[in-house]
């Protein structure tokens, strides 16, 4: 059932906005006063109350961001939301009555929902996406560059009556823990009840956020609109949003805003977590000295006891999520999960480099999650989950391409259609699982540790059939920070290019989420050295699980066994294994890679640990064209790197 806005809807709402136009608005308190059914349309009937204060904050800066954007974006209501249960059941409540949301099975999956986006409002939008710096030199060659004045100017005519007949959603939300030094804060305004339910799971999120914000604090407004006004009389689609070529995901890393039209799904909407926790997080990281990465992190315990905290940065289809919640297949060791995406990384005061998670919750890609690749997800999603875009079975339950074989005879796929074992996937590709992460069995109790936790050592990653190892540990930190810089990933046939195979570079995995320009990201990375002694500084290594044979088959079984890996990369931060000084890195001992109990051949083995100077010669010509891009400011340790290892390559 589709909502329908009727001519005579809520006519308080013109008084509404003149008053919201007045900064002194903050008294008024509004109310959902019911449904009626109106010839098989919901007829949503609000009463707007003046008089009774809205005491929740006394911000300036706060209201006076909620009120600008009220006049400009002139919803029907607005709502400052307390992040409560009963606020989620409500929100959920009025999804379900709209016909925008399914309640599963209850039995099955007790409190999830599932959401069916657009079909062109799918994914993260990159083309769409803006960095509004000053200059486009501070942008530099991985973003889009706009003007901020122009930008702000299109955007403007954009969001004006933009949440016409919606309600405002006032979030106030906290990356980090509340009584972390490091938490930030941020206002999202948003027209999307999705949005609010997912922010809910995603960040810290309500009453106690707004009070936690004193008047002197800051907070990085993060405007949201799906850009889908609804006149009087006009029908209200199930996932409203505005065509491709009217999106804009947007980031103005001066004033530290962010501006979002036009798509409600994931990193376009949720604007916590790649637009706040990475890319304008990025830029304050830059100015403030610490980093904003894409990192998993994650808790290591040996058999002695020992632990040991990693994090890791994987370009996508990697398995990142696999890694952060890993099951051990080694007895004695034992990882446990602190985050699966974001980490924020400061010196302590003791030398050491600490990572803290800002979120609350995964976003998780659902297709290829399972009982084999992904165990721990399994219970993490059993219940409190949000899903959008997988597909519905006769059960009330949920499926995903990966999750059984043979996959159920009948199914409603991700756009609504029967499903019978047809040719298209019955998930979207891109189609995801949200939920606090205290829902993970795997959470290592001292994830909110308030300054973070202590690592030893940071994994890039890649999907590389040849070329890289194993595993390989960095010369030193320049040369861990050139392991980030050309690290890249290749594409796989899942992938919606046609560029199957190739080799895409993707420094830090941060190539979408660098704020601003990558040289300079590069000398920040290269200048966490001279805030601390080097040898407190993690050790940098290199992974890839994904090397094939000349039959193309993986050689390394990967998933659970990768603690093997780990378990080397541990033993060399506790100094207890030596490592083969070889032109690309440090590399184990065959005697030092425990591959007890799997079926590899010597061959094998030795071929996971090679260095093939003929590869790596082309690797490093592949690596002068790349970088290239950068032009000058590409700092010169990281030219020195490439030109001292193409030396050690022809030794
Ligand atoms: O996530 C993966 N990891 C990391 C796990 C902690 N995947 C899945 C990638 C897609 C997101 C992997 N795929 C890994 C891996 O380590 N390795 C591979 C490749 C591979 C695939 C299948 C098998 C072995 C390796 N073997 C069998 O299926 C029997
Ligand atoms: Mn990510």
């Amino acid at each position: 059932m589709n909502s329908l806005i009727l001519p005579n809807f809520s006519p308080k709402c013109k008084s509404y906005v003149s008053i919201a136009k007045d900064v002194s608005w903050r008294g008024l308190h509004t109310k959902r006063k019911g449904f009626q059914k109106h010839n098989g349309y919901v007829k949503i009937v609000f009463v707007t109350t003046k008089g009774e204060m809205n005491r929740m904050t006394t911000h300036q800066g706060i209201l006076d961001f909620v009120s600008e954007a009220t006049a400009l974006l002139q919803p029907t209501h607005v709502h400052w939301c307390d992040g409560s249960e009963k606020e989620a059941e409500t929100l959920i409540d009025l999804l379900i009555q709209e016909g925008k949301a399914i309640r599963l099975n209850p039995t099955l999956r007790p409190n999830s929902f599932l959401f069916r986006s657009d079909p062109s409002d799918v994914a993260r939008v990159e083309n769409r996406t803006f960095i509004a710096s000053k200059t486009k030199r501070d942008a530099g060659p991985t973003n889009n560059w706009m003007d901020p004045k122009e930008l702000k100017a299109t955007m403007t005519s954009l969001y004006r009556g933009s949440m016409k007949g919606r309600t405002l959603y006032v979030i106030p939300f906290a990356m980090g823990p509340l009584r972390s030094p490091f938490v930030k804060y941020g206002i999202q305004l948003t027209d999307s009840p999705y949005v609010v339910l997912n922010m809910r799971y995603m960040t810290r999120m309500g009453f106690e956020v707004i009070q936690a914000i004193q008047p002197h604090m800051s907070f990085v407004p993060c405007l949201h609109s799906s850009g889908y006004p609804l006149e009087v009389g006009q029908m209200d689609p199930s996932w409203p949003c505005a065509p491709i070529d009217q999106k804009y995901i947007t980031h103005f890393p001066e004033e530290r805003l962010i501006w979002s039209y036009g798509s409600g799904y994931g990193g376009n909407a949720l604007l916590g977590k790649k637009c706040f926790s990475l890319r304008i997080a990025s830029v304050l990281a830059r100015d403030e000295g610490w980093l904003a990465e894409h990192m998993l992190i994650i808790k290591i315990t040996n058999p002695e006891g020992k632990v040991k905290y990693f994090t890791g940065a994987f370009p996508s289809a990697c398995g990142k999520t696999n890694l952060a919640m890993l099951i051990s297949t080694l007895p004695g060791w034992k990882v446990e999960t602190l985050g699966d995406d974001i980490a924020w990384l400061r010196i302590g005061k003791d030398g050491r480099l600490y990572a803290m998670n800002p979120e609350f919750g995964f976003f998780g890609v659902a297709p290829g999650t399972s009982e084999k690749t992904t165990p721990i997800a399994m219970p993490t999603s059993s219940k409190d989950t949000i899903f959008t875009n997988v597909a519905l079975t006769d059960g009330g339950d949920v499926w995903w391409e990966g999750l059984t074989k043979p996959a159920p005879s009948h199914l409603v796929d991700w756009k609504g259609q029967d499903w019978k074992n047809s040719p298209t996937p019955a998930a979207h590709p891109n189609s995801r699982f949200t939920v606090k992460i205290s829902q993970c069995p795997a959470l290592a109790s001292e994830w909110e540790s308030p300054e973070g936790v202590p690592i030893s050592g940071i994994l890039f990653g890649g999907r590389r059939s040849d070329t890289i190892p194993l595993v390989m540990e960095s010369h030193s930190w320049q040369h861990g920070v050139f392991f980030g810089s050309i690290m890249a990933s290749e594409i796989t046939a899942a992938q919606i290019t046609n560029d199957y195979g190739k080799v895409r570079r993707d420094p830090f995995a941060m190539l979408p989420f660098i704020g601003y320009h990558a040289g300079d990201y590069f000398a920040h990375w290269l200048s966490m050295e001279r805030h601390t002694e080097a040898a407190l500084l993690p050790k940098i290594f290199m992974v890839n699980w994904f090397q094939k044979d000349e039959n193309n088959q993986y050689i390394w079984p990967g998933f659970g066994e990768n603690i093997r890996v780990i378990k080397w990369i541990f033993e060399r931060c506790d100094g207890q294994v030596s490592a083969r000084d070889e032109a690309i890195g440090y590399l184990p001992y065959q005697k030092d890679l425990d591959t007890s109990h799997l079926s590899l051949t010597n061959h094998q083995i030795t071929r996971l640990l090679d260095v093939n100077p003929i590869i790596w010669r082309k690797e490093v010509d592949s690596i002068e064209t790349y970088y290239q891009m950068f032009e000058e400011e590409l700092p010169n340790e990281l030219l020195q790197e490439l030109s001292d290892l193409k030396a050690r390559l022809l030794k």
